[in-house]
């Protein structure tokens, strides 16, 4: 792929060095972007590799659930909407494996790696959507979720992956809207709308709120990731912006979160809510949610029916290759 061109990295110097290491962090301290060619500890680049790569499968495989709706949603402007939103999620997976090649791995081998099970994509993502209603939930509460963590991902110290996240963002932004609309139409609309949505907001809220990650007690990568500045805030910090952020238009709808405990701390100035079934997030992430099996098969099936059109793609570029080789040598 055209990104690994960027990293000419074996000529740059060993990655386990005292003296680079101190030079290294006095530079990310001072708010340089570290670029492909750039030293780097080799600690810090299986950190990006992890995340991005995590990132673009959650991107991928987040298409999934809302794809769902598209040919169900209920007008042709939420339909067109819907598709171009689905589409944008596709995008941002690209920029995101482009980014990750940049660190010395192929997109082959990072999507083989989710095929086969073994890498990570959000949690969230293994939810059904069950109604049109859980469609506005999505953009509302899980892009609201990915908003709230990855606004701070445009500072993030490796200058590719906080590139593509500024356009990320923008989108994200514009998703998070019209899943807002969504839900407030059908919070406006009969009781019977009225009920899907609060229906959505129960079954969304907590996921969402787990979508930011273990506590900050048990998260293991955090202090790297903050130390080299890939991370800004703590997985506990951003969650509760996140509910700060979100009670209050959640009420604006007249909803209900799905929380007796939730109140609003007038000492802290926050929203306090109650604990959060980390035993579920830990289930889910090993494989043991609702829609993992589903999620991997259609992946799967996705990744073999489109094995043509790569093997389409290699023999075109391949033929402009032969073709620019024989002008050439003419
Ligand atoms: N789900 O040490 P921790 C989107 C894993 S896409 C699954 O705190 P870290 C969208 C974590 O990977 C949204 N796994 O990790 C798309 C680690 O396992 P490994 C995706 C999770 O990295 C379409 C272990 O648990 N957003 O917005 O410091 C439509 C320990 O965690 C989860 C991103 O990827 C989870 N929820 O912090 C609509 C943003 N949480 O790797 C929307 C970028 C944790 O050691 N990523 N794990 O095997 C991040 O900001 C960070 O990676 C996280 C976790 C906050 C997610």
């Amino acid at each position: 792929m055209y990104t690994q061109a960027l990293n000419t990295r074996e000529a740059i110097g060993p990655v386990e060095d005292p003296e680079h290491e101190a030079r290294f962090q006095a530079r990310v301290d001072g708010e340089e972007k570290v670029e492909p060619n750039d030293w780097m500890p080799e600690a810090y680049r299986r950190l990006l590799v992890r995340q991005i790569s995590q990132h673009a499968h959650s991107e991928i495989v987040g298409m999934l659930p809302e794809g769902n709706w598209i040919t169900r949603a209920p007008t042709l402007r939420r339909k067109a909407a819907l598709l171009a939103k689905v589409q944008d999620e596709g995008g941002h997976g690209l920029y995101l494996y482009a980014a990750a090649e940049t660190l010395d791995v192929s997109r082959e081998e990072l999507v083989e790696q989710l095929l086969a099970g073994k890498a990570k994509y959000s949690s969230i993502f293994n939810y059904p959507t069950l109604t049109w209603a859980d469609i506005g939930a999505v953009g509302w509460l899980v892009d609201g979720a990915a908003i709230m963590n990855q606004i701070p991902l445009c500072r993030c110290s490796y200058g590719p992956y906080a590139r593509a996240m500024i356009r990320i963002c923008k989108e994200e932004s514009f998703h998070q809207r019209q899943g807002y609309e969504i839900i407030l139409t059908l919070s406006r609309g009969t009781a019977e709308q009225k009920a899907m949505a609060q229906g959505a907001l129960n079954r969304w809220w907590w996921p969402s709120l787990m979508m930011f990650g273990p506590s900050d007690k048990e998260s293991q990568h955090s202090d790297k990731s903050m130390r080299w500045k890939v991370k800004r805030f703590s997985n506990d910090e951003l969650r509760q912006k996140f509910v700060d952020a979100t009670v209050p238009q959640g009420l604006y709808l007249g909803l209900t979160f799905p929380d007796p405990e939730l109140r609003f701390d007038e000492a802290s100035g926050h929203w306090a809510f109650g604990a959060i079934d980390f035993d579920e997030l830990r289930q889910v992430i090993a494989g043991n949610g609702p829609c993992n099996h589903e999620r991997m098969k259609a992946r799967r099936k996705a990744h073999d029916d489109g094995a043509w059109v790569r093997e389409a793609a290699l023999a075109y570029a391949e033929k402009r290759r032969s073709r620019r080789d024989t002008a050439r040598a003419a």
